[in-house]
């Protein structure tokens, strides 16, 4: 993370606060399920800063534009990938009278296997055919340039040597003990140029302190030393959080101010690191990003990055009896539907219990991969974002990389027909081809939009890619020089009397959460903010206004009031739509107030020739 010393030293200070805030509360880990003893857990760096609290701001970069973030939003596609103990038995359980279960890496909760017979299973688990540079070039095959593999499932099973205790692949299996296959997909990766990432369940069925709230702090300590082993020992580019969700569940204790101290310390660990939004409670406030799951967005998700993750079949760990198998075509559509949004894609496979992927799977990849590779047909991807300009149209996806727009066209139209574009701004064609094709496209103004027609067939089968070169035609003005907004912090929620700090806010992107504030001399709770200023677009365009925020926000722009969000509420999307002028200082005005709780305030912006960002220093001012 590219963040400011002062955000910087914070969260720095808050990783090894919470360090000393856990160790205080917390005493030696329990015995786990086992009776072997637990080896004493990686003691905790004792912090040397102050604790975190008003004044503290966790947000340190913006993930839409941050160079953090740049390899995941260039990136594009990655393949996930379960694996565990859950794994060897392949789906199908036979229990003690006879009766069938079958499940995959759910199997142990949902067929009711007991703790002991389930570690019983995990001895047999012998994982000799995992083969991590088969699985690296299977994702190249595929075109999947990041990978996240389960490093801790639910059932609590580390897939690495962890020393927090020993319900681990090195302790309790029958694998070779010389082995790391972490380190070996770590290595194989790096080798390939792909990216490493980690799965890492909360929710932890074996580890006794989990479900007890009183005992959850020894296992919320155990689980911050076995993060630091994967942080530490393998370098991951991203960590995939999961079993966070409903506290309501008695068995998940996880709470919002869990994942904001979590989050902290992760990016004092690491301020490079990717973090999905399952680290807190799945909301648009967590992580870098969202997380949709067995789906895929109709539309560019408002206020977070997002990355959809999806099974090849109808199961995330191996499943021998489900043949169910999506095809190629459903799965390299379903990836440029994303791709055409803005988001990313998170495909999974599931290793049998000797760690190989299905051939099924592999199959589906390499076709995938192939379509990338064609005529390079993956432009249309990597790199690439929603289209802004137009509007999706029923025959396909469309995406944008510059000055070109990648038309993946799944229905074809009939010799002759035009395939119509809606524009949803001005812009000219200057150029049109078939990716894979010398046939001849015309390009002709129509309607609201553009009509397309190809001279010749498809490219293939799956999709075939139109490339048009394209330059917007309205008014555009180059980066301004702007130094933010004026910015009056009130230390109380009503705006009242004179304003304990009144300073230039570059950006209004805050992330002040629970026990943060916009200045120490400002209480965590009951405090208020006014920005105003001018916001100066480059683009004469109908641009969407978006906020984050928790607990009330009001937005005017030349006066008019255009967001009123003033019940009291948690992290929330509120946006209103607004026509700007390129280069023109629209009067800006922002209200906010934290009542009591968290404290979010982001502001971003969109319009057809500019994604969604937090709105950039550069175009604003403080008059
Ligand atoms: O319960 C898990 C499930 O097993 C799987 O890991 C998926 C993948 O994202 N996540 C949870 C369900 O949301």
């Amino acid at each position: 993370m590219r963040v400011s010393p002062r955000a910087l030293s914070l969260s720095r200070g808050l990783s090894l606060l919470l360090g000393l805030f856990l160790a205080l509360t917390l005493t030696g880990p329990s015995a786990t399920a086992e009776a072997t003893p637990v080896p004493t857990p990686v003691p905790t760096p004792v912090p040397t800063s102050a604790d975190p609290g008003p004044g503290t701001d966790y947000a340190g970069d913006d993930p839409f534009t941050s160079a953090r973030t740049d390899w995941w939003r260039q990136d594009r596609f990655g393949m996930f990938i379960h694996f565990g103990a859950y794994s060897q038995l392949e789906g199908e359980y036979t229990r003690p009278d006879g009766t069938v279960c079958r499940d995959a890496e759910w199997i142990k909760r949902n067929c009711r296997i007991s703790t002991s017979a389930y570690e019983d299973m995990a001895r047999g688990f012998n994982p000799s055919s995992f083969d991590a540079k088969a699985v690296v070039q299977a994702a190249k095959d595929a075109g999947q340039r990041y990978i996240v593999i389960t490093s801790k499932h639910h059932d609590g099973y580390a897939m690495w040597p962890t020393k927090q205790n020993t319900w681990n692949l090195r302790d309790h299996s029958s694998f070779d003990q010389r082995r790391d296959i972490l380190a070996e997909l770590k290595t194989a990766a790096d080798a390939a140029g792909i990216k490493l990432g980690f799965y890492y369940s909360i929710w932890d069925w074996h580890d006794p302190d989990f479900a007890d709230p009183a005992t959850f702090p020894k296992y919320r300590e155990r689980m911050y030393a076995q993060l630091k082993e994967l942080v530490d020992g393998y370098d991951p580019a991203l960590l995939w959080f999961d079993g966070e969700w409903d506290a309501d569940d008695p068995t998940n204790n996880w709470s919002p101010r869990d994942g904001e101290q979590l989050e902290a310390y992760l990016r004092g660990l690491d301020p490079d690191l990717v973090i999905n939004n399952r680290v807190g409670k799945r909301r648009v406030v967590d992580g870098d990003y969202g997380t949709p799951e067995q789906e895929i967005p109709d539309a560019p998700v408002d206020g977070q990055l997002w990355e959809s993750c999806m099974t090849l079949n109808g199961n995330w760990g191996f499943a021998k009896y489900d043949q169910n198998w999506k095809s190629p075509q459903t799965l390299t559509r379903n990836l440029l539907d994303i791709a055409g949004r803005g988001g990313n894609y998170l495909l999974n496979v599931g290793p049998d219990k000797l760690g190989r992927i299905p051939q099924p799977s592999v199959d589906r990849l390499r076709d995938i991969g192939s379509w990338l590779r064609t005529s390079g047909q993956g432009r249309a991807v990597y790199g690439a974002r929603e289209a802004g300009l137009v509007a999706e149209p029923r025959w396909g996806a469309v995406s944008r990389s510059g000055d070109k727009l990648y038309a993946s066209v799944a229905d074809w139209p009939a010799a002759g027909q035009p395939l119509h574009l809606t524009a949803r701004a001005p812009f000219e064609v200057t150029g049109a081809r078939v990716l894979g094709s010398g046939q001849k496209v015309a390009v002709a103004a129509a309607g609201d939009g553009f009509d397309l027609t190809p001279s010749g067939g498809p490219a293939n089968t799956t999709a075939s890619v139109i490339e048009l070169t394209v330059r917007p035609s309205g008014a555009s003005v180059p980066p301004g020089r702007g130094t933010g907004l004026r910015q009056e912090v009130f230390a109380n929620d009503t705006f009242t009397g004179p304003p304990v700090v009144t300073r230039t806010d570059p950006t209004v992107n805050h992330a002040w959460r629970s026990a943060g504030s916009p200045d120490a001399r400002v209480p965590a709770d009951r405090f208020s903010v006014r920005w105003t200023g001018s916001l100066v677009p480059r683009h004469s365009q109908t641009y969407t206004l978006t906020t984050v925020s928790d607990d009330t926000v009001r937005v005017w722009i030349d006066g008019k009031l255009l967001i009123d969000s003033t019940t009291p509420h948690t992290a929330k999307v509120d946006k209103a739509t607004v026509a700007l002028t390129a280069g023109k200082r629209h009067a800006l005005k922002v209200e906010y107030t934290e009542q009591t709780g968290e404290a979010h305030m982001k502001l971003l912006w969109s319009s057809p020739g500019q994604s969604q960002q937090i709105v950039p220093r550069a175009q604003l001012h403080t008059s």
